[in-house]
């Protein structure tokens, strides 16, 4: 595993994605992976892209792996989509499709699914944006269906969280949803080729006017994705949002939080390891069918079980 870590640390695609498939599969190699690899990341800027289905996130995501590769830089994509897989499409072009993506040593996509039935980002997407931060990604983007409680996952990875809106998907504007509005960095009116995009656009400023002041107001960019129309404004707003987190305490803040997310996270999950373990070893039919007879109570099970885990009985 040592040599893996290594090859995936110097930039090799074929490890990183092996590294990628332990924390997915949660394999028992996962943690001490990820204890290998941690020191290396922090670095990356860890751009959200969320959105209804079909808003064209993926499209932008495109044309913006494109434009951050003509700056130079070296792009980790992971989609969580499984309703449409990321193809690479048109910009990744056909350069790509012939030696395959595996082999593009600046630009690593990977599809991942969702855990649970509401969407939520599992704590692998995490992971996964962590180990390409520490392979050396300049920029990990992080392509999220807006359906419930990823979107608002979004903000516990990502630096910058990037919305997408479209016209045309009723007037009561779909950003009302909440905690949507106040997630979001930079608001991305997609689809403005089409009729009603300016409209979106100024009911989304009049929302914002009704948000408390914040250090950052989150800017409305206007995009035609298809065209590759906006994306330079929209890539120069992300850089601006980076140096705004740079800048002020806002970054310390959010980092300070995702750190808090994050032990919090670990804990919870190991500590559920350990009761789960304890659990099957006390389940016994015996047991079972005393609290069926009512002869003890779930609550004192429980308390007493979670008492010989910490050895406080
Ligand atoms: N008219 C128009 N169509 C777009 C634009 N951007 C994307 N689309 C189309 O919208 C559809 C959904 O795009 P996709 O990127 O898969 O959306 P996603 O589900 O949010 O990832 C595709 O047919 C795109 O070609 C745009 O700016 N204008
Ligand atoms: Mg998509």
């Amino acid at each position: 595993m040592e040599k893996l870590v290594e090859k995936a640390l110097e930039g090799d695609p074929r490890s990183m994605a092996r590294l990628i498939s332990m924390v997915e599969s949660e394999s028992p190699f996962a943690e001490n992976l990820m204890k290998a690899v941690y020191p290396y990341s922090g670095k990356a800027h860890i751009i959200g892209v969320t959105g209804s289905p079909g808003s064209g996130k993926s499209t932008l995501l495109d044309k913006l792996i494109g434009e951050l590769k003509k700056k130079g830089k070296t792009v980790g994509v992971i989609a969580v989509d499984p309703s449409s897989p990321f193809s690479g499409g048109a910009v990744l072009g056909d350069r790509l499709r012939m030696q395959g993506h595996s082999l593009d040593r600046d630009v690593f996509i990977r599809s991942m699914g969702t855990r649970g039935s509401l969407g939520g980002l599992s704590r692998a997407t995490y992971e996964a944006a962590l180990i390409l931060d520490a392979c050396g990604k300049d920029v990990v983007l992080i392509e999220t269906v807006g359906v419930g409680q990823s979107e608002i996952d979004i903000v516990k990875i990502a630096d910058t969280v990037c919305l997408v809106l479209v016209p045309g998907m009723g007037d009561d504007i779909q950003v009302m949803k909440a905690g949507i509005m106040e997630i979001a960095d930079i608001f991305v009116v997609n689809k403005s080729d089409k009729e009603g995009a300016e409209r979106v656009a100024t009911e989304v400023n009049m929302m914002l006017d009704l948000l408390p002041d914040r250090t950052w107001r989150p800017p409305v960019v206007s995009t035609v994705a298809e065209r590759g129309e906006g994306i330079d404004a929209l890539c120069g707003k992300i850089e601006e949002h980076r140096n705004h987190l740079k800048e002020t305490d806002e970054g310390r803040k959010r980092k300070y939080y995702r750190l808090e997310v994050e032990v919090e996270e670990i804990l919870s999950r190991e500590i559920a390891r350990i009761v789960e373990r304890a659990w099957e070893e006390e389940r016994t039919t015996e047991l079972l069918e005393k609290l069926a007879d009512r002869k003890i109570d779930p609550y004192t099970v429980a308390g007493s079980l979670i008492d010989r885990v910490l050895g406080r009985d």
